[in-house]
């Protein structure tokens, strides 16, 4: 057996979505901010986040979160977030699998029945409270990152001529908020190929006509999810299909689509603090949330979301590059 590199890996699922969590074989990775060493993996290694990410090793809806050494003094661990489509600022089905692997595998010193653990990721600082009993993790609750409303009922026009009448709103990523009969579509898994094609559509004309960038953070930007909620969705409940570029449906109820969904909703004066509110995924999995107070993000009303949900261990691995290996970056179908 050769190989030109070893890492790593536990992998996990957070109600339904993969997260390869990368434990070793990458080292520290050059930068003073975990954003900067975000930004560092995307254009120096991206050939190994391409390895981890596409077949044979993945697949076309594949995450994970490469394990660093925190770039702050009051954090317990940092993370770079790794999907097929790029690196994401912040990721919460991916640190609800950070989090449950850090617990199970005694990464972190294990406290009953809570164990919290402080995160530096590249949108800042995210903690997670892990709900410990006989050293498993039974979930994880995160208080994420500022979430804020962008716009309400703004407009976009297709490419095919179709006005589409949207929310955006941030939860660590960009989200376009609307409902799914916008677009005359069932809520059906059958109908997934028109309901990613409508959302893949919609991302395209936002960022066409008016890419979203934070306002405190330039390396934020475009829109690349786009949230289409079920008829009867409420503020207390929602179902919802969530279109993710290049072409692909988060399996988990979505963390950062969470937070940015609760911070449209109480932009609209639906979802006061303080108030559950269960967030459905396609498969029917689910998260809880609720909004813990307000604040401000460069001068505009923003909120504190969190949310709980579960991760699952799947496997442990080391994925290895045989130097005759004719892929070496992986491939996408
Ligand atoms: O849970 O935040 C999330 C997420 C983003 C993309 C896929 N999952």
């Amino acid at each position: 057996m050769r190989s030109r590199l070893v890492l790593h890996a536990v992998d996990s699922h957070t109600e339904g979505m993969p997260t390869r969590v990368i434990t070793g074989g990458i080292g520290t990775i050059p930068g003073a901010t975990m954003n900067e060493r975000r930004l560092y993996f995307r254009e120096h290694r991206d050939d190994i986040k391409q390895l981890l990410m596409n077949e044979p090793r993945g697949h076309s809806a594949m995450s994970g979160a490469i394990l660093q050494p925190p770039a702050r003094a009051d954090c317990d661990w940092g993370v770079v977030y790794i999907e097929v489509s790029g690196y994401l600022p912040m990721c919460g089905h991916g640190t609800i699998g950070v989090a449950t692997v850090l617990v199970e595998t005694g990464m972190v010193e294990v406290v009953e029945p809570v164990t919290t653990i402080r995160l530096d990721t590249p949108a800042g600082v995210v903690v997670a409270e892990v709900a410990v009993e006989g050293g498993a993790a039974r979930s994880v609750t995160l208080r994420n990152v500022p979430s804020f409303a962008v716009g309400l009922d703004r407009k976009a026009v297709l490419a095919d001529g179709r006005s589409v009448t949207y929310d955006l709103a941030y939860g660590g990523n960009f989200y376009a908020i609307l409902p799914l009969d916008q677009f005359g579509l069932p809520f059906d898994r059958s109908r997934k190929d028109d309901i990613l094609a409508a959302g893949l559509a919609l991302m395209d004309a936002i960022n066409a006509e008016d890419e979203p960038v934070h306002p405190e953070d330039p390396s934020i930007r475009g829109c690349h999810h786009v949230h289409l909620y079920a008829p009867g969705s409420n503020a207390r409940h929602s179902r919802h299909a969530m279109a993710i570029h290049p072409g692909w449906f988060d399996r988990s109820p979505c963390g950062t689509g969470t937070s940015a969904r609760m911070a449209q909703l109480h932009a609209r004066g639906e979802l006061p603090l303080h108030t559950e509110f269960v967030n459905e995924s396609f498969i029917g999995t689910r998260f809880t949330g609720r909004l813990l107070g307000t604040t401000e993000v460069a001068g505009r009303p923003a909120v504190l979301p969190s949310f709980t949900g579960r991760a699952w261990i799947t496997g442990t691995a080391q994925y290895l590059l045989d130097p005759e290996d004719p892929f070496p970056a992986g491939f996408v179908l």
